[in-house]
């Protein structure tokens, strides 16, 4: 089993946690995912985190983002290993504030889509969704010392704690926003250094920026690409019982989708 410390799941050390970023409203590889993970699933000491942004495709012709997030929602309200981390889409859409990507306006497009799929219900569904996002824990930090979040990491987090009640003031606040949108340039070394200090990690694994597969910041720092990305599309099979000291060890545990 697994510790809900407010917003921070901790991972004991034992299992497999597949990690899987950005899946942007993609049904096709969202189901890949699935299939990989139904091999896992039935051992009670592996887990699935998805690392946010599930919803918000680039058009909406391809748009599935309302399936994926249904069947996310069930899944995590009815099993104890498949966790879900809080997105800045996630988070635009909880906060009701406009999101452009690629020159789509993001939230405006969910809108439709939830107008489209439940009509008279809509806001309804809306509101239903609101309220599940609000449930979402920010990170996962594991007992072999790697960390997990959308993006990040802030600057000047001091402890883990800090992580833990970091919604208690609300969900506009600009610690949680760098956890939510800080890319590698919002960030020097020095503070990755002290963040992963802070949280007593040794590695931290995000999505949120777009890359070929994956690609390593500052030796400390795994991107991960599995759908919306630059070409490959990769995912961990984080092993939470193996000692993880640098970022080779680290790529050895990286898959990419066929
Ligand atoms: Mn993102």
């Amino acid at each position: 089993m697994f510790k809900k410390n407010g917003k921070l799941i901790e991972l004991p050390r034992k299992g497999i946690a597949l990690i899987v970023t950005d899946i942007h409203g993609n049904i096709t590889d969202f189901k890949k995912f699935m299939d990989i993970w139904s091999s896992f699933e039935d051992d009670e000491d592996n887990h699935i985190i998805l690392t946010g942004d599930f919803i918000h495709a680039m058009g909406r012709d391809n748009d599935q983002s309302v399936e994926i997030l249904e069947y996310v929602k069930f899944r995590s309200e009815n099993s104890n290993n498949f966790h879900v981390l809080l997105g800045n889409h996630e988070w635009a859409t909880m906060s009701n504030k406009v999101l452009f990507k690629a020159g789509i306006n993001q939230t405006y497009n969910f809108d439709e889509l939830l107008k489209e799929k439940f009509q008279d219900n809509c806001k309804e569904k809306r509101d239903e969704y609101i309220e599940f996002f609000k449930e979402l824990p920010i990170a996962v930090r594991t007992d072999n010392r790697i960390f997990i979040s959308h993006a990040g990491p802030p600057h000047n987090i001091r402890s883990q704690d800090e992580i833990a009640n970091i919604t208690s003031e609300g969900y506009d606040n600009p610690k949680l926003l760098e956890f939510l949108w800080n890319r590698k340039d919002d960030f020097n070394k020095q503070v990755l250094k002290s963040f992963l200090e802070a949280v007593d990690c040794k590695m931290m694994v995000v999505g949120h920026t777009p890359v070929n597969g994956i690609k390593v910041v500052h030796k400390n720092q795994l991107i991960i690409s599995s759908s919306y990305g630059k070409g490959k599309k990769a995912y961990v099979e984080l092993d939470l019982d193996r000692e993880i000291r640098k970022s080779k060890d680290l790529l050895k545990m990286v898959k990419y989708l066929k």
